[in-house]
Formats: C-alpha cells, structure tokens, sequence
C-alpha cells in the first residue's frame, strides 16, 4: 500500500445548477419547477434560489478559486430550461454560450467538467403536466439531452444523465417535501421507472453521435445497507432495503434489467406494476453506462419491518439541531431504518461513518465488477459563521473528509476501480428546503455582504494538501 492514489485521478467538488446558479430569470432561461415551487406558497421557510451563490455571473471567480485550490476536475449541472425554455423546443443562444464561456473557463486551468443534465430541476411546463409520473418525461428528457450533445460535444468528457433517481422520487413523490408535494407509494414506483427510462432513452441518443473522448454515466446515491443483528429477519430486511434504496437503480442501468425479486416484491405490497412495459425492457437491456458516480453521506442501516413502525415513508430533517427525530425510512413490510447511536451524528440527524465508502466501493466491485466509479459527491453539513481573526475554522469538516478520503485511498488501492472524489459543495450553496444555514462548501459565502464575498474555508486548504500527499507523482 503506498497510500497514494494514480497520477491521473481527479479531484475536484461538486455543485448543481438550481442550487448555484442564481439568475433565474436572466439570459432568456424559461420556468423550472424549484423556481415555480420556490416562488408558490408551499414554501414554508421562504428561501429561494433566485440568486443562491450567484454562480451565473461570478463563475470565473469560482473556477479561479477551486484550480487554486488544487482541483483538476469539476461537476455541476444544466439548467434544462436555460437551454430549453418552452415547450417550443427552440434553443436559447445565450443560455448555450453561457455554458461554453463556464467550459472555456475550466479549459483555461487544465479543469475535467463532470457535467450532469439533470439534477433535480426539470421544466415547470413539464411539472405542470404531470413532470415524472408522466411517461412522456422520458421523451421529453432524451430530446434536450440530444440538443445539449449537439450544442456541446466533446468539450463534455464525462456527461452524467441524472442525478439522484432515487434521493429525488423520494422526497418529490413520497416524502413530498419537494416538488410536486406528492405522497403516494403508487406515484414513487412510476415515477422512478420513468426516470429510469428517461436514462436510457438518453443513453441511447448519446450513443448516436459516437464520441471518441466522452462518456456517459450516471450518478446514484449509495447507501451501503447493513444490519446490526445477524439473523434471518435482519438479512431478509437488508436485501429489500438494499432493492429499496440500491438496486432498482444500479441493475437496470449497469446489468440493463430490473432485480428477479423485484417486480414480485412490488406486486405483493399493492403496487400496480401494469406501467412495466416489454418494449423499455428490451430497450433497458441494450443500454449500458461507462461510468458510476456514487454520492456518499453514509450508510443505511436496516431492521425487520414492525407493525408499529406504520406506513411507507421517508423522514428527511429539514430543521437540523433541535428536530428530535432521526433521518430515516419505513418501507411497509420490507424494513425499517435502524441506528447506532454510538457513532457521531451531523446536527442533522446524519449518521457519519467514513468506512461506508470503503463498504460502497468493495459492494460495487463485488456485483458489478471494475466499473469506473467517480465519487460524484461527499460532504459534510454544518452550521458555521466567519471567526473574529475573518476566517472558517471548519476542523469537523475537514475531520469528516480525512476519515472518508483515507477509506477511499485503501479501497483504491486494494485495486477498486475509483477514478475520482468531489467534495459537495465547491461553495456554500442552496440546500433543498434546508435554505442557507446547512453549508457544505469548501469556500464560505458571505450571503449578507454585497457582493456575497467568497472566503476560503480551512477546509479549502486542507484538501489541496491531501491531494498533494496523496496522488502519484505529485
Ligand atoms: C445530494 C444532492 C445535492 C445536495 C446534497 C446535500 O442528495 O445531490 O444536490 O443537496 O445531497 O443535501 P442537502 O442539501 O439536502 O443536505
């Protein structure tokens, strides 16, 4: 073990359009459902992502300062309807060149873009018209990927079609704190197919332009699903948390098919399967990704379902210190989460448990062989203000990345096939119904001052450090 990982790994962090961006009705962008949501009386705290970390016009600063820090790659997102915004289907010139002149900027410092399509934010016209519960979503969703490979090309090395399948069904249609404020177990089931189909039916028009210098993946949320106890129960419980949380996703769009104990599962517990159909079957099996992103917190950790425990849900904690309730699932009859209250929690409710990347990474390896593998995002949340001497002391946050990295480096080193780490978040940022006080960035966004000053968090610097020490050849 030399404690180094290859030469050419990437390193870098990670941010989303809606969350980043700002600008929401700048440069001809249409509507999207967060800003229509934001903007409507649902939103109960009353933060928006009009201008979040104003990324839209102070993109040079940030790039600047992530290659400054060490970073030769970074992720974010497309606004869909910066590039589409009507039903038209016109493109919109100025959202396009806004993403060439970002490219340009990344070209300039030696920067990979890890760029995603979609993550989370998808036309308010298309919201309206059922959004993902409708199948005409997957359609909708392969013909802007089409525009966005024509407009771009291989200026994208890596294109990751969706992010968050699973985190995103479930809070939108199950928890229904997101957008469109749904609850309903049948909703949850068509809307993840059709996100699935959408994937695929992006692959697919992906595959036509035939690109020599870039690929296609997608990124999922892997919750590594242990138990405490090991009997019977407790292993029946892991395997449908794991289909719950996992394998619906990473079967379909690595191995192209759905688990055998799936649909059978689903049928049991009440669900109509009829929107299964034969012909996105056969066209699932002849799609395949070239890459994995996993965004890893932590770990699930699963129980036997119990009576008690009630009907199917998601408990996410949108209040942070003071909420009572841990982050949690119940999926009826399948399993319920589980905890050990020995390991640290984030103010949030979160398990932190740095050897959860380690478990990922090793699962991957074990079911689906050297798949290139990206940690796509990795972070930790806190509550932070600037200190007397002007600076972010964030020693929790830096404490949480060692403990995750150092696993990262061992599993890369006992041969998994892991490409590359981005920290969520490059800057503080929008978090989903959260608003501004839960900051993840390695870079501190003074929010009341004017030109909502960037101040490099300890954090920032800690991590150039660790990328020195730890790549090949550095
Ligand atoms: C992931 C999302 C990100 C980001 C992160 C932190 O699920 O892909 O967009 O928000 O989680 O989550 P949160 O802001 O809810 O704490």
């Amino acid at each position: 073990m030399n404690n180094k990982v290859k030469h050419d790994f990437l390193w870098g962090s990670a941010s989303a359009a809606y969350q980043c961006e700002g600008g929401w009705n700048e440069g001809g962008k249409g509507l999207s459902n967060w800003d229509q949501f934001c903007h409507s009386e649902k939103n109960k705290k009353g933060f928006t992502g009009d201008v979040a970390a104003d990324f839209y016009h102070r993109y040079k600063e940030d790039i600047r300062m992530a290659a400054e820090g060490g970073q030769n790659t970074l992720r974010f997102s497309i606004s869909w309807t910066r590039i589409l915004p009507d039903q038209s289907g016109k493109v919109n010139e100025e959202g396009v060149n806004f993403y060439k002149d970002v490219l340009l900027e990344c070209k300039k410092y030696g920067i990979t873009p890890n760029v995603t399509l979609l993550h989370y934010d998808i036309p308010a016209w298309l919201e309206d018209m059922g959004g993902y519960r409708n199948p005409i979503f997957a359609d909708e969703f392969a013909k802007y990927c089409k525009v966005v490979f024509e407009q771009f090309g291989e200026l994208i090395p890596l294109y990751v079609t969706i992010n968050e399948i699973t985190h995103n069904a479930i809070c939108s249609y199950l928890t229904g704190h997101y957008p469109p404020n749904i609850h309903s177990t049948q909703a949850l089931c068509e809307v993840g197919y059709n996100m699935i189909m959408a994937h695929a039916k992006a692959v697919v028009e992906f595959r036509k332009f035939n690109f020599k210098n870039s690929q296609v993946g997608i990124v999922h949320t892997t919750n590594t699903v242990q138990i405490l106890k090991d009997t019977p129960e407790y292993r029946i419980a892991q395997r449908r948390c794991d289909l719950f949380k996992n394998k619906w996703i990473t079967d379909p769009v690595i191995l192209g098919k759905f688990p055998d104990d799936l649909l059978p599962l689903l049928k049991e517990s009440g669900i109509d399967t009829s929107f299964v159909k034969q012909e996105d079957l056969d066209l699932l099996a002849t799609t395949h990704i070239d890459f994995l992103g996993q965004n890893c917190y932590t770990r699930t950790l699963a129980r036997p379902y119990r009576e008690e425990d009630g009907e199917t849900n998601y408990y996410p904690n949108n209040v942070g210190a003071g909420q009572k309730r841990l982050e949690g699932y119940v999926v009826k009859n399948w399993f319920t989460s589980d905890h050990d209250l020995n390991n640290p929690m984030n103010a949030w409710g979160r398990e932190e448990y740095p050897k959860t990347v380690y478990d990922m990474l090793m699962g991957i390896k074990k079911d689906y062989g050297d798949i290139p593998v990206y940690i796509t995002e990795n972070g930790c949340a806190m509550y932070e203000k600037v200190e007397e001497d002007g600076k972010i002391h964030d020693q929790r946050r830096i404490d949480f990345m060692k403990g995750y990295l150092d696993w990262l480096v061992k599993a890369e080193n006992e041969g998994c096939n892991v490409k590359g780490y981005y920290a969520w978040s490059t800057t503080d940022c929008y978090s989903w119904i959260n608003g501004y006080e839960k900051r993840y960035g390695l870079v501190y966004i003074d929010y009341e001052s004017e030109d909502l000053k960037r101040i490099p968090k300890d954090s920032y610097y800690w991590f150039k450090d660790y990328i020195k020490e730890h790549t090949e050849g550095e």
